[in-house]
């Protein structure tokens, strides 16, 4: 079958790394189901052809009007697939589409005929405020980390900032990789524009928010870069919890040692 990766070796690369991505998510126990979803800005690599393309959907609104996404093309996961069909046979799972003239509407273009991911208002939300803000951002990853989702059943951890310093003075590197921190979205109903607002309000200091019982979402230059700050923090959890079960209450870096971290790296926070 004609595929709209043929002969285009720089997005297929890209799709080979979301898939990679999707298997992870599902080893480590984030995607029951169809759980977590993935979206990726491939505008980059929509050449005349790819723009010329028949639709293969009709017209599909959105739902609000994102003007930055005008002539836009994503890559993203299927409402209702699962990431490890998605890890297996990408192109089956996932679909493109192309944000249409009105900037609230969109078509599939290939290869099938899949409709995207339920969280797409936030996802596309996310990407067109990051185009606003001349990121070069590209990927958005949403999945259900155990430890951290956990963690949001606590009120106490609800809190400004207070995630962000227990899970960088776990382990120095959560500090130097993920050095926004974590954002805290309380909850709200999955797919609605709620959410989707509160998500972009929170991007205005962070790259990673937390859906308050639900879910992660990340953004990033790639998808990769996504995932690797989601399994950081996740990391930080497990060594915060494994602590826990020994019996105590993990010290966490001093003040001092975490200060040291931010001069030594530059760090923004
Ligand atoms: O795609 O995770 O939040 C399924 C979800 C919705
Ligand atoms: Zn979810």
């Amino acid at each position: 079958m004609k595929s709209i990766l043929d002969n285009r070796p720089l997005l297929a690369e890209q799709v080979a790394d979301v898939a990679e991505v999707a298997g992870y998510l599902w080893q480590k126990g984030w995607a029951e189901r169809n759980g977590g979803n993935i979206t990726v800005n491939i505008t980059d690599f929509a050449d005349d052809e790819i723009r010329n393309m028949q639709a293969i959907s009709g017209i599909i609104p959105i739902g609000r009007t994102l003007p930055f996404l005008k002539g836009c093309y994503f890559f993203c996961k299927g409402t209702n697939k699962r990431m490890r069909d998605l890890a297996r046979r990408p192109m089956e799972n996932a679909s493109v589409i192309r944000i249409l003239d009105d900037c609230s509407s969109y078509v599939i273009i290939a290869d099938n005929p899949v409709k995207p991911t339920s969280e797409l208002a936030s996802h596309l939300s996310m990407h067109n405020y990051l185009i606003s803000k001349g990121s070069n951002y590209k990927a958005a990853l949403h999945t259900h980390p155990i430890d951290l989702i956990a963690m949001t059943h606590n009120p106490a951890f609800l809190e400004k900032d207070r995630l962000t310093y227990l899970l960088w003075s776990m382990i120095p590197e959560t500090r130097a990789f993920c050095p926004k921190g974590l954002g805290i979205i309380p909850y709200a109903m999955p797919s609605s524009f709620e959410l989707a607002d509160a998500t972009i309000k929170e991007l205005e200091e962070y790259d990673v928010v937390m859906w308050e019982k639900h879910g992660i979402c990340a953004v990033s230059e790639n998808i990769t870069e996504a995932f690797d700050m989601i399994d950081t923090l996740s990391k930080s959890a497990q060594i915060y919890l494994t602590a826990k079960q020994m019996g105590f209450t993990p010290e966490g870096t001093s003040p001092e040692q975490m200060e040291e971290l931010k001069t030594a790296f530059n760090l923004p926070k």
